[in-house]
């Protein structure tokens, strides 16, 4: 499909949920041999094994209250945002939370509350969370939003809601800039899509909370861009190990330590990988190698497969995987209303 095109809205969508479902496997493992990922992997095919259905947790929980929302109020609400956040986690409260998180559903969950934001500035001593949770959740914004400056603008918004520490919610505008940029065919380029992140990000990450967040954490002064700094520069080596993507990029639970990571795995397998499978396309490599690094291997595959999806489209992904997860064949029909609204604004 063309820039902007359907199919791109569905692989992005569905492809963020596949990565959430397939990646819990791991969530959490320090070491996951590739042999470990591709046999999970192929018995999703296998369907003499009855396997069931993937479940999704967070991130897909989140992402579905953020699509909810901004196709309901027909743009961004943060009161109508931060209501359907506290009541997804009042329904369904064993999903994988981050610990810290959870206190901030709960609060949002008041009807007293007047300030939706309050909660999360009081996370972690007034400081805000740096976890990815805001960033697993933004691809949707990108969907919504054809012009790259309301992008930014409701990512940071939207994830302002429970992460009110730039590492946090730049995170998030780091990962929906990379899935507007992917809609627009952006990735048919590598070495110009990840200067133009660069770009980008530099005036995200210029003003004084950044530059104040980073000192106080002991951080490069842009951390963000010190890190898509070094995915180009991971880009450019012939021959890179797990363990050196790992140690130089991070599988953590921070969105400094997750979003680039996810935006490499994406680049990385653009081209056939002598550790992949031969017959897998660019988007089945792209989930397979973000769960063969470990750590956050839901929230990274969601992120990178959101990315994957809005390059690949929807036809790339195999129907067994979408049939295994849960979740999936209403985000494909999200996928749909969004492009309508996308194309409306
Ligand atoms: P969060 O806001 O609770 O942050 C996650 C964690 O990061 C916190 O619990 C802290 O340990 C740490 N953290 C964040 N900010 C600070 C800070 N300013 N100072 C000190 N520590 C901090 O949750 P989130 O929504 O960002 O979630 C991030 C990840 O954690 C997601 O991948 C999510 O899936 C979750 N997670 C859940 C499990 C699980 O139990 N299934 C396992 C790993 C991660
Ligand atoms: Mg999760
Ligand atoms: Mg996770």
């Amino acid at each position: 499909g063309g820039p902007a095109s359907l199919f791109r809205f569905r692989g992005a969508l569905v492809a963020a949920v596949l990565g959430d479902c397939v990646g819990g496997e791991f969530e959490g493992a320090e070491e996951v041999p590739m042999e470990s990922v591709l046999q999970h992997l192929s018995s999703l095919d296998d369907d003499t094994k009855g396997n069931g259905i993937l479940e999704y947790s967070d991130d897909t929980a989140m992402a579905r209250c953020v699509v909810q929302s901004l196709l309901t109020r027909a743009g961004f609400d943060e009161r109508d945002m931060a209501r359907r956040f506290a009541k997804e986690y009042s329904a369904s409260p064993g999903r994988g939370y981050g610990s810290g998180v959870i206190q901030v559903l709960k609060k949002l969950s008041s009807p007293q509350l007047n300030d939706v934001y309050q909660p999360a500035r009081d996370q972690f001593n007034g400081r805000g969370s740096f976890g990815n949770g805001g960033a697993m959740r933004a691809a949707p914004f990108a969907l919504a939003f054809p012009d790259p400056a309301d992008v930014k603008k409701f990512a940071h918004r939207g994830a302002m809601l429970t992460h009110s520490c730039s590492l946090g919610y730049n995170g998030a505008v780091l990962q929906a800039l990379a899935v507007h940029l992917s809609l627009q065919g952006a990735l048919d380029l590598p070495l110009k899509f990840i200067s133009t992140l660069i770009t980008q990000m530099e005036d995200v990450e210029s003003d004084e909370a950044t530059l104040n967040d980073a000192r106080i954490l002991k951080e490069a002064e842009k951390p963000f861009c010190e890190r898509l700094h070094r995915v180009s520069d991971l880009m450019h080596r012939s021959k890179v190990s797990i363990e050196e993507v790992i140690s130089e990029l991070g599988n953590g639970i921070a969105a400094l330590h997750s979003v680039p990571t996810a935006i490499f795995c994406v680049l990385h397998c653009l081209q056939p990988r002598e550790c992949l499978p031969e017959n897998y396309g660019g988007l089945e490599r792209t989930i397979a190698y973000s769960l063969a690094l470990g750590g956050d291997t839901d929230t990274i595959a969601c992120m990178a497969g959101a990315i994957a999806g809005a390059h690949y489209g929807i036809e790339a992904i195999p129907q067994s995987w979408i049939k295994c997860c849960e979740g999936a064949e209403d985000a494909d029909m999200n996928a749909e209303r969004l492009h309508m609204l996308y194309q409306q604004t």
